[in-house]
């Protein structure tokens, strides 16, 4: 298959050459250049749903929305599948799977040739962040999915318009990503309904600034853009020139005095971000409104303030948890349709449902794998990492500059994770440098975002860890040195915070949710000065009664809030040899400075 380039919808001439090299090598029946309109997504739509791939949800519950179901076996990011690969391995460190890139590219290629036999080949250019940003940012995705083709219109500025801004006063840069559910289908051969692999691989060549995926349709391992892109190689891209990309929300913070704030935070895969990002807050005055919900890019401006941008145009939110008293702003959003859930279960009127969308289960379902399900079954309907994909412009929360280039001025960032002991609600560390030590220590219970064991407590320095797309030891370097990257840089301030502690017998000891307005309110306060705190050997943690509980002091009675904001020097000393055992294995490009933030630690506790 050769490309005809009298019809290609462009003239880059870098990007015809890879679509024409990547066509004779996979062989795929037709090309098909995205426009990203709303007819071709209905079409596609209309297409997956007649090969029996898709389901169209009742146009009553769920105006023009899908339904996905994967192949049980491609249910999450694969991290043991997950490569990055530097020219030396010793770039891609001790936390990143490394391959030689030229094998890499070997094996890859013999597993792409003629991968796409019976396949359209969707060619997806798009934008992270704006079209009209100064320096926009391109990728172009080649898939032989559509779902990935629907899919990118929802999660990135997708389609001509991106595809005319790439030849814009020359030929622009693209990040090129090749993905294939590596699936090809003979002559006579029937589909599958979610056609994928056994053998995948996410792969990264950093230098090139290149991704080749293989073998998975779902989520983060197909989705390119998204933590491919915007974080593994645009990690590398940051550290190049001198910023930051993170795995962070945005959320725009109004005071009951009016006054503006931004805050940038990052808590691993299925911690937190999303409802943050989306908090209806329950303290009376205070409003919140949603700029970014997965990933945030930082940079200087003039006056050297970190200025974030999220480069996404839409959620992949973790459905189950996801309901009218948790995240009604999540809930208002993909009501408005326009949706696409996976894995979630079915109701038998055509809509879509998930464990904590209702106080009371359905009487009966179709459980994400299609079989009949009722509250007696015993299994969970919806797959715990089932996702709805909804454009950001539906949320009611959406604060007016998700769309600016330029970006907000961050105030405040939040480290964060999921522990059922030892970290309190919220500390505020001393300055930026024991704030990155924080970050960097930062631990968190796995969850079912990749696959793997659940619930296992691992180091997941500045929630990254499956995603920085370089060397960790250097990622932390880079990240004491963004203070010496601007000659007047005013750093925002650091906290860490853990909505997730449990009593003894298992129940989370703070409300979360909207009442985390309050923990955001005290942060704020420790912003302006006006709010308590206490030090500790971690950090300024709440007095008492800093955090405003009005209306909730019978759940978050003193005991409860004392037992929330505890630092156990007992718990605390269990985590130093840990956070020794993390250091050690970051090995000797770890900062030095890392090792006597320890130190120090430890001798706060002995004091
Ligand atoms: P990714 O999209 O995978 O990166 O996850 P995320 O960080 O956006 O997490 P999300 O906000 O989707 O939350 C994940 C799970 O944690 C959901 O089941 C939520 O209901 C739950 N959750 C979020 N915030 C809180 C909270 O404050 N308290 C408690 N107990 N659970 C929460
Ligand atoms: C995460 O795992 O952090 C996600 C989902 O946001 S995925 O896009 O699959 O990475
Ligand atoms: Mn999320």
């Amino acid at each position: 298959m050769s490309v005809d380039t009298t019809q290609a919808p462009t003239t880059h001439k870098a990007l015809l050459e890879w679509v024409s090299e990547v066509a004779a090598l996979t062989e795929p029946d037709s090309i098909y250049w995205c426009d990203g309109s709303q007819e071709e997504y209905d079409r596609l739509g209309a297409e997956l749903v007649a090969a029996g791939t898709a389901i169209r949800l009742n146009e009553d519950k769920k105006k023009n929305s899908y339904y996905f179901a994967s192949d049980p076996d491609d249910v999450a990011r694969v991290e043991d599948r997950t490569f990055i690969c530097s020219q030396n391995e010793a770039d891609a460190g001790p936390t990143n799977n490394w391959r030689d890139p030229a094998e890499m590219k070997a094996t890859l290629t013999e597993l792409y040739r003629g991968c796409m036999h019976g396949r359209t080949m969707y060619v997806i250019p798009f934008c992270m962040g704006p079209i009209d940003a100064e320096d926009p940012t391109f990728g172009v995705e080649i898939s032989d999915s559509a779902y990935v083709a629907m899919s990118m219109r929802i999660m990135t500025r997708m389609g001509k318009a991106p595809l005319e801004a790439m030849t814009k006063g020359g030929d622009r840069a693209f990040v090129p990503c090749l993905h294939s559910v590596g699936y090809p289908l003979e002559p006579g051969q029937a589909d599958v309904a979610w056609p994928c692999n056994t053998e995948k691989y996410i792969v990264h060549f950093p230098e090139d600034r290149a991704i080749w995926s293989y073998g998975s349709g779902y989520g983060g391992n197909a989705l390119l853009g998204k933590k491919c892109y915007s974080l593994r190689i645009a990690s590398v891209m940051a550290r190049d020139e001198g910023w930051l990309a993170e795995h962070m929300l945005i959320l725009k913070l109004t005071s009951p005095a009016g006054k503006v704030y931004h805050i940038a935070g990052a808590f691993p895969s299925a911690c937190g971000k999303t409802n943050l990002a989306m908090i209806e807050p329950t303290l009376p005055g205070w409003k919140a409104e949603t700029l970014g919900d997965d990933i945030a890019w930082m940079r200087f401006d003039e006056e050297g303030y970190l200025r974030a941008v999220n480069p996404e145009n839409g959620f992949f939110g973790v459905a189950p948890g996801t309901g009218e008293s948790s995240n009604p702003n999540a809930m208002k959003t993909i009501n408005i349709g326009n949706s696409i859930f996976t894995n979630v279960a079915r109701t038998l009127d055509g809509d879509v449902w998930w464990e904590g969308m209702t106080d009371e289960k359905p009487a009966e379902l179709i459980d994400w794998k299609g079989n009949p399900w009722t509250p007696a079954s015993g299994t969970k309907a919806a797959h715990p990492n089932s996702r709805f994909t909804t454009p950001m412009e539906q949320a009611p929360t959406l604060g007016a500059e998700w769309n600016d280039g330029k970006g907000v001025r961050i105030d405040a960032i939040l480290f964060g994770g999921r522990r059922a002991t030892t970290v309190p609600l919220v500390t505020e560390t001393s300055d930026w440098a024991h704030g990155v030590f924080m970050g960097a220590t930062c631990s968190s219970e796995t969850t079912a975002a990749a696959t793997g064991a659940v619930g296992v407590v691992r180091r997941d320095p500045m929630a990254m860890l499956p995603f920085i797309g370089y060397n960790a030891g250097d990622y932390i370097q880079h990240w004491l040195d963004m203070p010496s990257l601007h000659e007047n840089a005013h750093m925002p301030k650091v906290f860490y915070v853990n909505w997730f502690r449990k009593s003894a017998d298992g129940k989370f000891l703070w409300p979360g949710f909207g009442d985390n307005s309050r923990v955001l309110a005290w942060i704020v306060g420790r912003l302006e000065g006006t709010a308590d705190a206490a030090r500790t050997p971690i950090g300024y943690v709440p007095t008492l009664d800093a955090i405003d509980r009005t209306g909730i002091e019978d759940e978050v009675d003193d005991a409860t809030m004392a037992e929330v904001l505890k630092v156990d020097t007992e718990e605390w000393q269990r985590e130093l040899p840990l956070i020794k055992e993390w250091f050690t294995k970051l090995g000797e490009r770890l900062p030095q400075q890392l090792w006597s933030d320890l130190d120090q630690l430890k001798a706060a506790l002995e004091a």
